[in-house]
């Protein structure tokens, strides 16, 4: 949600803010550099200060924003992209609650301040979770919730006098409060036998370390006045024809012509078009297929969008080039289809955490969880639990690998995180996630939240407007949430497309007894699909396991108990998925950081993979599972590009 003015927000207090009913405008393309648009990173090291005085506002109360942060005070040097939280060694830094700030001076190239028909945008790939940004000190933009880009256009303000230097600072709130997105809420402890004067927690109902800071990248970019704004693509196939719609919208100026043309994966222009709106059509189109789905998967052509218009400065023109893949999705009540084909989730839940960097984005680190992907023959992931960066979804289109989108509603669980003011921001939240992620032929399905105490009684509302409105935006795709609440109980499934149900048997209740999983995980999937008839996705199952411990016959933690807990759920996942079941998600992906807790030894440990993400024994056990899967659903034209 984008937010007018820092000045109202500074007297609601140290650590909560109120939400506002923002519409949104504009598009969310990803910066791409092009004949017409130039881009500039900022990653590395800028200045940073936490503000530690007790109300949390020196940093408001003294403008730290009017003048070099240097000047006000002490900084660290901050890496960004990354979590603030693990890269010292300040501990209080560690678990700060309240506003933290950063800030980096750099030099603009000089024909960008000096050439009045580029506009300069600022954009902000995820700052966690309230930020506030200036530019010279001149308040350009705020924006609520973590996880999505915001911009500024700041083209006024570098452009406006000799100097092309440029201080950006950004002041940035991790507070939770019952309406944002994840909830959270600040407790104050108050006896003061037991706690210093002020002292104060934020408690929240997800089972994930609250990461801080600015996680992605910072980007300057380019474009010209008059520019390319936003572009929708939605694809279909007709025999062996694919069909690619598309709307292109400009800003700047009400003249312009627009031409596309669609691009194979060898340049050969195979289609084109005139006009903002149109239909492109591809004979003997190669469409988008999953991983270990064709012998040629993940098959994108390249969109590229010409935009020419007559400007008071004279003809202006902007390129922009989007991947295409041509695919379509479609729910029965027993089946999920990709192209007209059942397809079957096999997959994981992931989490975007390492080592120091906290959630801070990777390259090393998401190539090496690709890798690993392919390796277990894995073709799909929930982005548990909120969006992933915009670089995670480009690799799922290039590779194949499907994506559940899931928003950062976990752990609505407080009737007034069900209340109007939650709605509306949740209803904004997916209006800034679809118009982010919507042209990546990968996402296959949005997920509006997970775990929502939806047997309240206002969820049914809840989901019902929330579920109408993310397919008002996209009709394209199907919606769902992740329910662990019991099938009778449950308000918001109606709403949904396809069941996704967690459930830890034998981990959560009765500890150490595996042999009542096959009972209890069967009777889970025949009650909901006897109430429902639609397909259903086993979204979560799993077990702890300490890296190294081992004990045969298993006990709880041990590598043994985590390996045969999987084996009994896909016994019953082998009887269903013949029937309606169409997917299977382990929890997790790879061990991650939590909050402290008798119950976690050093974060969650039911990765598949350690943190270091090297396998335990149940990657194993995984590979050969998902292989075995994948050559089932083969043709055998396939065969040889299948393992083993
Ligand atoms: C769940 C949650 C997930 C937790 C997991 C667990 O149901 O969706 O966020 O981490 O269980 O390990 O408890």
């Amino acid at each position: 949600m984008l937010r007018g003015s820092a000045g109202a927000w500074a007297v609601l207090g140290p650590l909560l803010w109120g939400c506002g009913l923002a519409l949104l405008q504009g598009g969310m393309l990803y910066p791409r550099e092009s004949r017409s648009r130039e881009r500039k990173e900022l990653d590395g090291l800028w200045s940073f200060r936490a503000d530690f005085s007790d109300n949390r506002r020196q940093g408001f109360e003294q403008q730290w924003y009017r003048a070099p942060l240097r000047e006000s005070g002490p900084t660290l040097d901050m890496p960004v992209p990354s979590s603030f939280n693990d890269v010292g060694q300040d501990g209080q830094l560690r678990s700060f609650v309240g506003w933290v700030w950063y800030e980096r001076e750099i030099t603009l190239p000089q024909r960008w301040a000096e050439d009045l028909g580029a506009r300069v945008v600022l954009r902000i790939g995820s700052a966690h979770y309230y930020a506030i940004v200036w530019v010279n000190g001149v308040h350009v933009v705020e924006h609520e919730g973590g996880h999505l880009p915001f911009e500024a256009d700041i083209s006024k303000l570098v452009q406006s006098g000799p100097l092309s230097s440029c201080r950006i600072t950004i002041a940035i709130n991790n507070t939770l409060s019952p309406h944002t997105l994840p909830p959270g809420t600040i407790l104050y402890k108050t006896d003061p036998s037991m706690y210093p004067k002020g002292y104060f927690v934020q408690n929240t109902k997800f089972d994930f370390f609250n990461y801080a800071g600015l996680h992605r990248s910072v980007v300057l970019y380019t474009t010209p006045t008059t520019y390319i704004d936003d572009i929708t693509v939605t694809t279909d196939v007709d025999q062996d024809i694919g069909l690619v719609n598309y709307q292109v919208i400009v800003q700047g100026s009400d003249h312009f012509q627009v031409d596309v043309s669609l691009l194979d994966e060898e340049g050969k222009v195979v289609a084109k078009g005139a006009g903002a709106e149109g239909q492109l059509q591809v004979p003997s189109a190669h469409l988008w297929w999953p991983y270990l789905m064709h012998e040629h998967p993940a098959y994108l052509y390249s969109l590229e969008v010409k935009m020419m218009a007559q400007t008071a400065m004279g003809p202006v023109s902007d390129f922009y080039t989007l991947p295409v893949g041509i695919r379509t999705v479609a729910v029965t009540e027993s089946q999920f289809l990709i192209n007209g084909k059942p397809f079957y989730f096999r997959g994981v839940n992931k989490h975007e955490d390492a080592d120091i960097r906290g959630k801070g984005f990777d390259w090393p680190l998401l190539v090496k969880d690709f890798n690993l992907l392919r390796w277990l023959g894995a073709n799909a992931f929930r982005t548990s639990h909120y969006p992933y960066a915009e670089e995670v979804l480009q690799l799922c289109d290039r590779y194949g690998i499907v994506v559940i989108d899931e928003s950062p509603g976990v752990g609505i669980a407080l009737v007034e995180s069900f209340s109007n003011v939650s709605l509306q921001h949740h209803l904004e939240v997916m209006e800034e996630m679809i118009r982010r992620d919507k042209n990546h032929p990968a996402v296959v399905m949005w997920s509006v939240a997970n775990e929502p105490a939806s047997f309240l009684k206002p969820a049914g509302y809840y989901f019902k407007t929330l579920i109408a409105h993310t397919k008002a935006l996209d009709p394209s795709r199907p919606v769902t949430f992740v329910t662990n609440t019991n099938y009778e109980a449950d308000l918001g499934a109606p709403y949904v497309d396809v069941i996704c149900v967690n459930s830890y048997y034998s981990w959560y209740h009765d500890y150490g007894h595996m042999e009542v999983i096959q009972l209890q995980l069967a009777t889970q999937f025949e009650n909901w699909y006897k109430a429902y008839q639609k397909p259903m996705i086993q979204s979560e199952y799993g077990a702890d396991a300490i890296e190294g411990f081992h004990e045969d016959p298993p006990l709880m933690f041990s590598e043994e108990y985590q390996k045969g807990l999987l084996k009994q759920y896909h016994v019953v996942l082998d009887q269903k998925r013949k029937e309606y079941v169409v997917g299977e998600l382990i929890w997790n992906f790879a061990d991650f950081m939590t909050n402290q807790s008798p119950v976690r030894m050093i974060g969650n440990r039911k990765g598949i993979f350690t943190r270091q993400r090297q396998p335990k024994s149940a990657a194993f056990l995984l590979r050969e599972r998902y292989w075995k899967l994948a050559n089932e659903t083969r043709g055998p034209e396939f065969d040889p590009w299948l393992r083993n």
